[in-house]
């Protein structure tokens, strides 16, 4: 049995020699010591000293149904004593699997209608390079096997996922493109704030999206099989397209024959306002990735969707050789029924698009409207950024030495709020289970980390 009474410098010392940590410099975090969260309830977690904070980021964007769901606990209970583990490997189903999978068919949008399951998000996302692949080569265009992604997507940190993605440091782990597969390319991102200033948002949306088309000519389409993209890109900093691109990016895909695959990992399960983000962007996407939000994190669990058209070639191609021990494992797909069925009674996708989505987004532009160190508020739902600048007027950024999003970033996690901090935003989504009231308390710590850090810059 798990002991949960030692102290938290015993989980610190126990942390530090034995646990790695991802994405964290071990050494520096070893030293500082970890901060180790012991429950959650609603929208709030608690550390190991009783401290209660208010969870900004639902987890990692995942919980979206809040902490505590007894339905959820109960699913998953009721799941392992009657089936634990079987497998679909071998002509094999089992009822959870099946039920998720038509489940799936009516929440997500038309024409989806086929799931293949896997474990995280990163797994999702490989087998869609798989299965484009595949795709392909089942409609005797064998060489169509490069996917086209952005700068500063976030698609995973497998190595095709990382390959996927767009982050840098990413690629360089082990060298330079250490981490890089061939057969991956970028273009940049539709970041209007930070990028475009000189146009109007719409002008350099389609200037963007064009980017896919120049990308496509000079590899030859007869050698792309797919553009991936989340609809907002989140990990990237809550990076809200302009009205033109997703339009534009459908007609090059429709135009060169390439697979659209949409990344919903974040924007699915009611994050911005609707069921998916293809909905609020009018996206019509060929393959689409799920995760998080599937089960609101309470257990691992990931989905691709497949349109139709793109099932129907996979159906005629022979054995899919591709799946995971874990593929639409029983307990998380007990999980995640559980938690659709939630987010449907408690009418959570209505909630974010009429009342707390519109409600945060309007207090955010407030302090936008405000607060000196903030440039722009943006975001869809309950997912938003404040992009901090050192001057509106021109949207410079502080560098180097001045830090604004990690100081905001330290003061908020001191004060009990999760926010983070990504390049020189500050991004959230909060559970969309959270109440007004507890906005309310969001945007009031907000404000008063972000008067801690301007004083600390020598802006107020
Ligand atoms: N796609 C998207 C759009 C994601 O945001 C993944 C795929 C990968 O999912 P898994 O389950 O393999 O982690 C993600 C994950 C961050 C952060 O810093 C975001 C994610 C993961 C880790 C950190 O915001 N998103």
């Amino acid at each position: 049995m798990l002991n949960y009474n030692r102290t938290t410098e015993q989980w610190q010392e126990f942390d530090r020699d034995h646990h790695i940590h991802p994405f964290t410099d071990p050494d520096a975090l070893g030293k500082k010591g970890t901060r180790v969260i012991t429950k959650a309830e609603g929208s709030y977690i608690y550390d190991s000293e009783g401290h209660k904070i208010l969870d900004g980021m639902a987890g990692l964007w995942c919980v979206n149904v809040g902490y505590g769901r007894k339905e959820l606990i109960e699913a998953a209970e009721r799941q392992i004593r009657e089936l634990p583990y079987y497998n679909s490997f071998f002509q094999t189903a089992h009822p959870p699997q099946i039920e998720l999978s038509r489940l799936l068919s009516e929440v997500t949008p038309e024409g989806f209608n086929h799931f293949f399951f896997a474990g995280s998000g990163s797994e999702a996302n490989d087998t869609n390079v798989r299965l484009a692949r595949h795709y392909w080569d089942i409609k005797g265009k064998p060489s169509k096997r490069t996917f086209i992604s952005r700068r500063n997507a976030y698609h995973g940190s497998t190595l095709a996922a990382t390959s996927l993605g767009g982050m840098g440091y990413m690629h360089n782990m082990g060298g330079d493109n250490g981490s890089l597969l061939p057969g991956f390319e970028h273009i940049e991102q539709p970041f209007w704030y930070l990028e475009g200033k000189d146009m109007t948002p719409e002008e350099f949306g389609l200037a963007r999206a064009r980017e896919l088309e120049d990308k496509i000519l000079e590899v030859g389409a007869d050698n792309v099989a797919a553009f991936i993209g989340e609809p907002i890109q989140g990990a990237g900093g809550v990076i809200v397209p302009p009205s033109t691109y997703w339009p534009e990016i459908q007609r090059i895909c429709k135009k060169y024959e390439i697979l659209l695959v949409v990344d919903e990992v974040i924007t699915g399960f009611g994050r911005t306002g609707n069921w998916f983000g293809q909905e609020t962007f009018a996206i019509d996407g060929d393959m689409m990735t799920m995760a998080k939000g599937l089960s609101s994190g309470y257990i691992p669990a990931s989905a691709v969707g497949l349109k139709d058209e793109v099932f129907e070639v996979l159906n005629s191609g022979g054995d899919i050789n591709h799946g995971y021990t874990y593929s639409g494992h029983p307990v998380a797909s007990a999980v995640a029924i559980a938690n659709i069925n939630y987010i449907k009674d408690h009418q959570l996708v209505e909630k974010v698009r009429e009342e707390t989505g519109p409600y945060l987004q309007a207090g955010l532009q407030n302090l936008a409207d405000t607060h000196p160190l903030v440039g722009e508020a943006r975001g869809r739902g309950l997912m938003a950024a404040l992009q901090l600048v050192k001057d509106k007027e021109t949207h410079e950024i502080f560098t180097g030495d001045q830090d604004a999003a990690g100081t905001c970033r330290d003061y908020c996690f001191n004060n009990d709020l999760i926010m983070r901090g990504t390049d020189q935003s500050m991004i959230m989504s909060p559970p969309l289970t959270i109440t007004t009231s507890e906005i309310d308390e969001l945007l009031d710590k907000a404000k008063l980390c972000l008067d801690l850090t301007a004083r600390d810059l020598g802006v107020i």
